[in-house]
C-alpha cells in the first residue's frame, strides 16, 4: 500500500553510468546526510570511504521517488553496511548522530574552511589544523609561507566561496570566446563541468577549447592568457602545457594518447552589473552622487598580479556608497554584492575560478566526457570500462585491451556505444 513499494522490484543497475541521476531527485535530505559523511573522509584522505559514501548517494539520487522506510531499499546496491545504517537513522529520527557529530566538529569546520582557500589540499590543512589553525584568519596571521595560488586564494577567499551564477558563467564564456577567437579564429569553445550537466550554480566555471583543424589548438593556451592578462581578467593563472613547447630542445611529443592538455587554473576578474553581465573593459564608473569616481581597477596588494596595468588603489580608507553608476551612453546601474571582501572595498567586479582545458579535434570527445563530470560518474565509467568492458578510459582515448587497439569516437553518444552503455546526457550525469 505504500506508495514506495515497488522501489523494492525495481531492479536498478549498480554502475552510476548506467543510470539516470538528475539534478534534481527525491532524496536530498538522505543524500545530504551521506555526502557530509563523504566529504568527512575525503577530508580525512580515506578515499575508499568516501567513495562509498559517494556511491550510495548516488544510488539514491538516481531513485525515481522518496524512500520513505528502509525496507524499500532491499536489494538495492551500491548501499553498504554504514551508509545503510546512516540512512535508516535519517529515515527513523530525521537525523544522524554521526552526521550531526561531524558537522559539529572541530576538525571537520577547520578542514573545510581551510581547503575551502584555492591551492590548499587535505594534507597541507590537516597540517595546519595540527599546528592550531583553524580558520583562513588564523592562517594569514600565521606568517606562514603560501605558495602564489594560496596567496591568491586567501586574497580573494569569500567571493570565491560564493557560488557561481550561471549569468556570471555565460558572462565569462564571452571573455573566453572573445580571447580564444582573438587568437585562434575558428576555434570551438564549450562550456563543461557543473554548468553543461544543468547546474545553475558551481565552484568554478570549466570550459574546453578545440579547432576542427587538429595540430592547430597546439600552445594556444598560452596566447589565450597572453591576451586575457592584457586585457585585464586574470587575477591569477597558472598555465600547464606540453613541456616540449617551452623549448625546442625539449622532449619529443609523446604517442598522442600519452599526452596531457594544455590547461589554465585561473581566477577571473569578472564585472558585474545588477543581472551579473559583464561591463565592457574601459567602462567609467562613478559613483551615485557623481562625487567620486571609481576606475575599474584591481583593489590588491599582491605584487605579483598586474600592478603595470591596473595600479593599486586602496578602498578601504574611503568606502563607496553601495551603489555605482556606470556613465557613457547607457548609464547602469551597478550594485554590490561583494562590500565585506578582505582586502577591497566595494567595487564593480569578482573573483571567479576558471578551469580552462585545450584538447586535439581527435580527442574532444573524451576531453568533452572527462571533463564534463560528475567526478563519480566519471569514475564510475572508468570502473565500467576496465572491469566489464575490459577498456581503459581516459579524457583522451579508450583502449580497448583484448583487441589491443584504441577505438575512436567524434561524439560521447560513439564512447557510450563503444563501451555498450545506454547513452546518458550530461544533465543525468549528475550522479
Ligand atoms: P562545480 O564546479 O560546479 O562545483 O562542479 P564540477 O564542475 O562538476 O566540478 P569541477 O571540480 O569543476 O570538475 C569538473 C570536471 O573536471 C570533473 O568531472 C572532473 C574533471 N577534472 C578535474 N580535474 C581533472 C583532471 O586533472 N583531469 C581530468 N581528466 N579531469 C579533471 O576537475
Ligand atoms: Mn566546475
Ligand atoms: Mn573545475
Amino acid at each position: 500500500e505504500k506508495p514506495g513499494l515497488e522501489l523494492a522490484v525495481v531492479s536498478v543497475p549498480s554502475y552510476a553510468c548506467q543510470r539516470h541521476t538528475p539534478l534534481l531527485h527525491h532524496n536530498t535530505t538522505l543524500t545530504d546526510a551521506l555526502s557530509i559523511l563523504a566529504e568527512n573522509a575525503e577530508l580525512g584522505e580515506n578515499e575508499g570511504r568516501g567513495v562509498a559514501f559517494r556511491r550510495a548517494a548516488a544510488l539514491l539520487k538516481s531513485l525515481p521517488q522518496e524512500v520513505r522506510g528502509a525496507e524499500q531499499l532491499r536489494g538495492l546496491p551500491c548501499l553498504g553496511e554504514h551508509s545503510l545504517r546512516v540512512i535508516k537513522e535519517v529515515l527513523e529520527d530525521g537525523v544522524s548522530h554521526e552526521v550531526e557529530t561531524t558537522t559539529h566538529s572541530e576538525q571537520f569546520k577547520a578542514m573545510k574552511a581551510l581547503t575551502g582557500i584555492f591551492g590548499v589540499g587535505a594534507k597541507t590543512a590537516d597540517r595546519w589544523f595540527r599546528e592550531g589553525i583553524h580558520t583562513p584568519s588564523d592562517l594569514q596571521r600565521s606568517g606562514h609561507t603560501l605558495n602564489r595560488a594560496q596567496r591568491a586564494g586567501l586574497q580573494y577567499y569569500d567571493e570565491l566561496n560564493l557560488p557561481v551564477t550561471k549569468p556570471e558563467a555565460v558572462a565569462i564564456g564571452q571573455i573566453v570566446e572573445r580571447a580564444v577567437h582573438a587568437v585562434l579564429p575558428g576555434a570551438e569553445i564549450t562550456l563543461i563541468g557543473g554548468f553543461r550537466r544543468g547546474k545553475q550554480t558551481g565552484h568554478d566555471v570549466d570550459f574546453l577549447i578545440t579547432h576542427p583543424d587538429e595540430g592547430r589548438e597546439e600552445g594556444l593556451m598560452r596566447k589565450v592568457v597572453s591576451w586575457l592578462e592584457a586585457q585585464g581578467f586574470l587575477l591569477y593563472q597558472k598555465t600547464t602545457g606540453n613541456s616540449y613547447l617551452e623549448s625546442k630542445e625539449g622532449p619529443a611529443r609523446p604517442a598522442s594518447n600519452m599526452d596531457r592538455f594544455e590547461r589554465c587554473f585561473s581566477i577571473f576578474r569578472l564585472r558585474t552589473d545588477n543581472e551579473g553581465r559583464e561591463i565592457q573593459t574601459g567602462t567609467e564608473i562613478q559613483t551615485g552622487d557623481g562625487s567620486q569616481t571609481y576606475s575599474p581597477t584591481l583593489t590588491n596588494t599582491d605584487p605579483h598580479t598586474h600592478s603595470d596595468t591596473h595600479p593599486h588603489t586602496k578602498t578601504d580608507s574611503h568606502p563607496l556608497p553601495q551603489t555605482l553608476v556606470v556613465v557613457g551612453d547607457h548609464a547602469q546601474k551597478v550594485s554590490w554584492v561583494l562590500g565585506h571582501s578582505q582586502c577591497s572595498g566595494p567595487r564593480s567586479w569578482r573573483a571567479v575560478r576558471v578551469d580552462l582545458v585545450v584538447s586535439p579535434y581527435s580527442q574532444f570527445a573524451f576531453a568533452l566526457l572527462g571533463w564534463t563530470g560528475s567526478k563519480l560518474f566519471e569514475r564510475e565509467l572508468r570502473r565500467w570500462a576496465v572491469h566489464e568492458k575490459a577498456m581503459t578510459l581516459s579524457s583522451h582515448a579508450l583502449y580497448d585491451r583484448k583487441r589491443t587497439q584504441y577505438l575512436r569516437a567524434s561524439s560521447e553518444e560513439e564512447i557510450f556505444a563503444h563501451l555498450g552503455l545506454e547513452y546518458i546526457p550530461p544533465c543525468d550525469r549528475n550522479a
